[in-house]
């Protein structure tokens, strides 16, 4: 009785402005970053009584609206495991964030309380750890957040400061492994597993064309500057120049700026120009869960060549395949490991033909991290990437028991077997790369050191295949919830009719492929169109762009 006064107390400081309907959507709740305050404050109460039903188990509440423009802020949960908060709660969140008085707030909670069994008043307080990125917004929301949680009787919040969105779900999930989950401990697993790697390179690789120097755009986000801190304790053989750092006078988070423009406008972004061309550069969304590489062509009519998150699938997947194997010609049991690579209705055709070429198994799950997360968890080692750079490498606890009795050998055993040293490798890429979500900083000090290792220049990685041309609309609909989707997002549902209309454009068009979705964060039905040629790629899309608007 006493819990139900004080929030509704609390509540009635945070009352949700008119009109405005929010869905926890794709990636958490987002909006314009000053209607956001009542939905961040009841966020934190969902924080609060996560972590109350996971056993007073740490869990993540995060400030950030990623790619999205400066004046947008959103807010989402991570989980004790420190992946995305369960879907299962996704509901009770929309339910919360839309409850219109305060009484209402408060009757949805204990409603859910009492259906969830969440126990009040235990005596263990439950830690939600607090992240935003550099939006101005962020710093009020942040405020609201904290009293959201305080709202909740046992439960404490601990501001982590701005943080990477990354970085907040590795303190969630390695304060929860009882390990130490301060930043400075993130930076320092990150550059001392990259150091191992680079020492792990082998001695006289076939091709030399690897060059150490490495521009990246920080999308004048928070990226840019945590990558500034990270390279203090980078070996030397790696030269990293930060562009866009979101320094005064650098220009505006995410404006012409960072992943999701380069991948989508394969246009260069401001503060690179063709001075830089046949440079390797990287590009980080603006709170650097993103990663895609590019390479200014200098090219008439061509500005870049884009090396996007499908490539970096390909990369990954090449490289452990090829230590997994070496594992197997020296008879060690973990060369057997089931690999797997995760992707979705967005991979280029050409990448998936690669990856099973490859030998690769390869499956597909509709957009958005929790969904490629989810499945990858299921291999031994799992990749899993959407095009547009957000993805990680996942190890099961099984194979990594399977390196360690090769790891303890081969420090007594030094310089090892060609087998031993790959199950080193394999074990520092299990460190480096971030195992709670896809991290555009260790991605990116992986990529490096694969791209050592095999003495590659960025053109060699892009032609592990060459794309085939497409195309990405966006068509604006009174209602994007009539669109609903089957396999993968690979067939529409609903409206009825539609999927028909969809397949007669696309056998017109030799290699032709198309599928829409409605997206989970615009107002918008999306195309995706890939064909023989961009001309017609371009006609598919706007041929199917037709049949939805
Ligand atoms: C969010 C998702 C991303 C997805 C994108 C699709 C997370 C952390 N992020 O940014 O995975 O690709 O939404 O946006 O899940 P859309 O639904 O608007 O196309
Ligand atoms: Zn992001």
């Amino acid at each position: 009785e006493q819990q139900r006064a004080i929030l509704l107390r609390c509540a009635s400081g945070f009352p949700l402005p008119p009109g405005v309907k929010m869905s926890y959507g794709t990636a958490g709740f987002r909006a314009e970053g000053m209607t956001l305050a009542s939905t961040v404050f009841r966020t934190g109460v969902l924080a609060a009584l996560r972590s109350l039903k996971m056993g007073s188990a740490a869990v993540g509440l995060m400030i950030t609206a990623s790619h999205n423009a400066v004046g947008d802020n959103g807010v989402k949960v991570a989980d004790p495991s420190g992946s995305m908060m369960t879907q299962l709660w996704e509901p009770f969140a929309d339910a919360l964030a839309g409850a219109p008085t305060a009484e209402d707030f408060v009757r949805v909670v204990f409603e859910f309380v009492d259906e969830e069994k969440i126990p009040f008043g235990v005596a263990r307080p439950s830690e939600i750890l607090l992240g935003r990125d550099t939006r101005p917004s962020g710093e009020a929301l942040l405020e609201a957040a904290k009293q959201g949680i305080a709202a909740v009787v046992g439960a404490v919040a601990i501001d982590m400061g701005i943080l990477t969105t990354p970085q907040l779900h590795w303190m969630v999930r390695r304060r929860n492994e009882g390990r130490g989950a301060s930043e400075d401990e993130y930076f320092r697993q990150l550059s001392d597993s990259f150091r191992r790697l680079m020492d792990l390179s082998p001695e006289g690789t076939l091709r030399n064309a690897y060059d150490p120097s490495v521009w990246v755009d920080g999308a004048n986000g928070v990226g840019g500057e945590k990558l500034g801190e990270l390279m203090k304790l980078l070996p030397a053989g790696l030269a990293v120049h930060v562009r866009n750092s979101g320094k005064d006078g650098e220009g505006i988070l995410n404006d012409g700026v960072g992943a999701d423009f380069v991948q989508k406008e394969k246009a260069i972004p401001h503060g690179f120009s063709t001075s830089d061309a046949g440079r390797r550069c990287a590009s980080l969304d603006g709170d650097a869960d993103r990663l895609v590489y590019f390479r200014i062509t200098g090219e008439e009519g061509r500005k870049i060549d884009l090396t996007d998150g499908d490539k970096i699938l390909s990369l990954f997947s090449l490289f452990i395949k090829e230590q997994l194997a070496k594992l197997e010609e020296g008879g060690e049991p973990a060369g057997r490991a089931r690999l797997g690579a995760v992707q979705t209705a967005y991979a280029n055709g050409a990448s998936t033909e690669f990856l099973r070429r490859m030998g690769m198994e390869v499956a597909f799950t509709p957009t958005g991290v929790k969904h490629l997360h989810e499945k990858a968890s299921e291999y031994d080692v799992g990749i899993y990437f959407e095009a547009n750079g957000h993805g990680t490498v996942l190890f099961s606890d099984k194979f990594l028991r399977e390196l360690e009795p090769l790891n303890a050998e081969l420090a007594t055993n030094h310089p090892g077997s060609e087998s031993q040293k790959a199950a080193l490798r394999l074990w520092e890429v299990s460190q480096l790369i971030n195992q709670a979500v896809g991290d555009a900083l260790s991605g990116f000090l992986l990529v490096e050191a694969i791209l050592r290792h095999k003495g590659w220049s960025i053109e060699d990685w892009n032609s592990l295949y060459q794309d085939l041309p497409s195309r990405q609309l966006k068509v604006k609909v009174a209602d994007r919830s009539v669109v609903t989707t089957a396999n993968a997002e690979t067939q529409v549902v609903n409206p009825p009719g539609l999927q028909e209309a969809i397949d007669a454009e696309t056998a017109k068009y030799p290699n032709g492929r198309c599928f829409i979705r409605p997206s989970g964060t615009e107002d918008v039905v999306r195309v995706y169109a890939e064909a023989a040629t961009q001309e017609a790629a371009d006609g598919l899309a706007r041929a199917v762009a037709l049949e939805v608007g």
